[in-house]
Formats: C-alpha cells, structure tokens, sequence
C-alpha cells in the first residue's frame, strides 16, 4: 500500500496542528507509523487520499452504527441546512431528540443537549455536586469519560495509549476530589466510602468500559454499586457515551436491568455530529440552570443541523430494532472467527465483546480490569494493527480501544478480516520468538 500522500499531508499538518491531529488517538503514534487521512467513507468501508480501501472497524469510535454515509441520513440533509444551521434560540429539534432519549432511557426523567461526551460528563458531575453539596467523586482505573480537568485521573483510552493516564496541567486542588478505584471489585469501592464517609457525591463509570479494551462490568459489580448509592446517598452515574444504543436501544442500563441516577451520551445520538447528552432523575435534573442554580450553557447545545442528524439515526434505531439482533450476531461472528484463528496460530490472547463493540487483548489472562489490561504486549499489538491496515482492514491505533461493528459490515467483510487476520497473528507467532 502506497501512503504517500497521508505522509505528506501529516507533515504538513505537524507544522499547524499538535501532533497533526484534533485528538491524540488520531496520530497512530502508539504503532508507530504515519495516520492514514481519510478520502470517503461508504458503509462499512472507508479510502484514504491514497486511494487504498479499507474495512473500518473505527466507525469514528462509535457514531457510525449504521454505517458511513447511510442513504437513509441524506434525505432531508439541504432542507435542512436551507432552513437554517444555527439559531441560539429553542428548536422544537431539541425537544423530539429529549423525547427520544428520556423514552429510551427511563432512568432519564430529563436531559440536556451539550456537544461532547466531555461536556456531558463533566456537567453530569457538576450537578451531581451541586444536588449533594458533596466534592468528592468516584471513577475506576482505566475508565475514560473524557478530558475534564477533574476526570483525567488514572483514564483510559488517548491517556492509557500515550501512557498519561493522569495528566500533566490539571491542579492537585482538583484531582484530590477524584477518588480512583479498581473496575469490577466492589470492596475498593466500600473501604473508599468508609474512608470519606458523606463526601462522596457521585460514582461515574462505564458500564461496559470501552477505554481500557473491552470489558463489560460484572453483573453483581453494578447492583453492588446501585445498593451502595441508595445507602449513601452518592449519585450513580453511567457514562453510556459508548455504549448507549449501541448495545441495545436502552443501552447497558436496560441490557443488567440497573439502573442509573444519572446517564451520559454522546456518538450514535449525534449520528457522527459533535453531540453529547447528559440526563437523570427529574429532581436531580432540576437543579440545572435556568431551573436550578447548577450552571451549564452552550451556543452550539441542541445545534438543529445536529439534532435532525441524530433524530434521524436514534429514529431509525427505534422503529428497527431487529438492527440490535443482526450487530449481535456480527458481532459474535467476529468474535468465533478470531477465536478460531488464534487457536490456529496457538496464541492465548483473549477475546471480549459485547454486542458489536470487540476487542482482542493480548495476554493469555481475562481482562476485567485496568491492572489485567496493563498486561498486555503492546509491542505484538502494534505488529498486528500494521499487518491488518497493510491488508486493508483498520482496527484502532491503540489496544486499548475497541473494533465497532456497524449493520453495514458484511459476511464478506468478515471473511477478509479473517484473511488479514490470519497474516497478522502469523507476523505476531513469529515475532513472539524474537
Ligand atoms: P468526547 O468528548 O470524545 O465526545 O467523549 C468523551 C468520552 C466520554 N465517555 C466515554 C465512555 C468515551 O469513550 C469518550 C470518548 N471516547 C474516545 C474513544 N474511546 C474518543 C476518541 C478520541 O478521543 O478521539
């Protein structure tokens, strides 16, 4: 494959932009070689300015359930751009997409519309402080909800790629308040309560935690969570950014039948526009300015271009919901096929999944943590994501990122990952004797 042109558009982007990208996972620097820019994407497939074709399991790190550039996502595109792209005034856009969510989401009595799933996360805490008069919360090693101030402790996704996972420029004032403990282990959630007896105002997680690699929480983990909220009075926050409508249309929360104070979205709902959400208990909620006192404000929150993006995504979602069964069964099928061929080629790493979101972890150990994640050889990850992209098939720069599944990928697009797949654990085998 020919990358000359993404070589030397890179370049010349280093030279206006940070690391030559809007967002640090872009810049393939964890497998060392130059990012692929992309020409076009259709469907399950997406060209670089070089012209080679791949098969995308980035789907833009989630948004792109349906595929790039669905038919089904044009129609109504210019009229909707002809009547008007930005207002700072109410849209009855906005109340449609909060009326989807909260009927999708029943833990969500109310939502706000903000542009990220930063933004989400970051208001959701706020607010959550502000309804409990409380500063201390509760995040898990290896979980990542974006890059505000007080949640860049111990993150994952960029931060665990580029070894940052707690980074530089963010104040000791604040990252005291951020208590961080071990995913899926209850008892370092009890003795940090124990120790901050009514300071805690809110626990936020993952519920199927995407950032470290996959790793869906275990069933008891979460109730255990909800029972400890209920007694303390703490604010249950899932950051559904991931896995909201892309595990099912209720998300994780409907998937374990647990249920939430509070919930974060982003991706699918903006159908790949910036858009974020977050939503809650009606009296948790009202504490949201103009309501309530909690303030949070954006010019571009509820943006009607967006919002007709998203309603059309989240609308489609909702009257096919056999969608959910047919990325579950990819999403398996992907999952049997790298099974076999890793026992083809005898390597013990581990396979985990939920729903259409996969991840191969490359340790002979289950993951269901951040210090299993750490076990992992990121030296043999980097040898099979160069193989796979010089066969045409993009999986994310970084182990610790998951491949997303949309309805667009075909039996066919299986079969030749399973091809490349094959070449590159055959590259990882021989590179394992060296
Ligand atoms: P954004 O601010 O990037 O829209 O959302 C932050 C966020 C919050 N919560 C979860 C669970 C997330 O996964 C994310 C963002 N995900 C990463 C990829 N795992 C975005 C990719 C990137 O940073 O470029």
């Amino acid at each position: 494959m020919n990358h000359q042109k993404s070589e030397q558009a890179y370049q010349q982007a280093q030279q206006y932009i940070p690391g030559g990208v809007n967002s640090p996972v872009r810049a393939f620097q964890s497998v060392e070689i130059s990012p692929v820019f992309v020409q076009r994407a259709k469907g399950s497939h997406l060209w670089d300015i070089d012209g080679n074709e791949y098969i995308d399991y980035i789907c833009s790190w989630g948004p792109m359930i349906l595929g790039h550039s669905h038919p089904m996502m044009q129609q109504g595109a210019l009229e909707a751009i002809d009547a008007g792209i930005s207002f700072g005034l109410p849209t009855l856009r906005e109340v449609e997409m909060a009326k989807i969510i909260t009927s999708a989401y029943p833990a969500a009595e109310m939502v706000r519309m903000v542009n990220s799933g930063t933004e989400a996360t970051m208001s959701a805490i706020r607010v959550a402080r502000g309804y409990t008069g409380r500063d201390k919360i509760v995040k898990f090693e290896g979980c990542y909800h974006g890059h505000s101030d007080g949640l860049l402790v111990k993150a994952g996704s960029g931060a665990l790629t580029y070894g940052v996972p707690t980074s530089p420029g963010v104040p000791e004032d604040i990252t005291r308040h951020t208590l961080v403990c071990r995913y899926n282990d209850i008892e370092s959630v009890k003795e940090t309560f124990s120790a901050n007896e009514n300071q805690i105002a809110a626990i936020i997680l993952e519920p199927i935690a995407g950032n470290m690699g996959v790793i869906p929480a275990k069933k008891e983990f979460l109730q255990q969570l909800r029972e400890l909220c209920n007694k303390t009075g703490a604010v249950l926050i899932f950051d559904e950014v991931i896995s909201g409508f892309r595990v099912g249309f209720g998300g994780a929360a409907q998937q374990y039948g647990i249920f939430p104070d509070m919930v974060c979205f982003g991706k699918i709902i903006g159908a790949g526009m910036p858009v974020g959400a977050y939503g809650g208990k009606k009296e948790i909620m009202e504490w949201v300015s103009p309501k309530g006192p909690v303030y949070q404000a954006g010019t571009l929150s509820g943006n009607p271009l967006a919002m007709f993006m998203g309603l059309k995504q989240l609308g489609y979602l909702e009257q096919h919901s056999e969608i959910y069964q047919q990325l579950e069964q990819t999403g398996q099928k992907l999952q049997e096929g790298i099974q076999t061929i890793l026992n083809r080629h005898q390597l013990p790493y581990q396979v985990q999944r939920a729903g259409s979101l996969c991840c191969i972890f490359f340790t002979e150990k289950p993951v269901l943590c951040y210090d299993d994640a750490m076990t992992c050889d990121t030296e043999l990850f980097k040898i099979y994501f160069r193989e796979m992209l010089a066969q045409g098939v993009l999986v994310a720069p970084s182990q610790f990122e998951a491949m997303f599944v949309s309805v667009a990928h075909t039996e066919r697009d299986l079969e030749q990952t399973f091809v490349a797949m094959d070449k590159a654990f055959a590259a990882v085998k021989a590179a394992q004797g060296n």
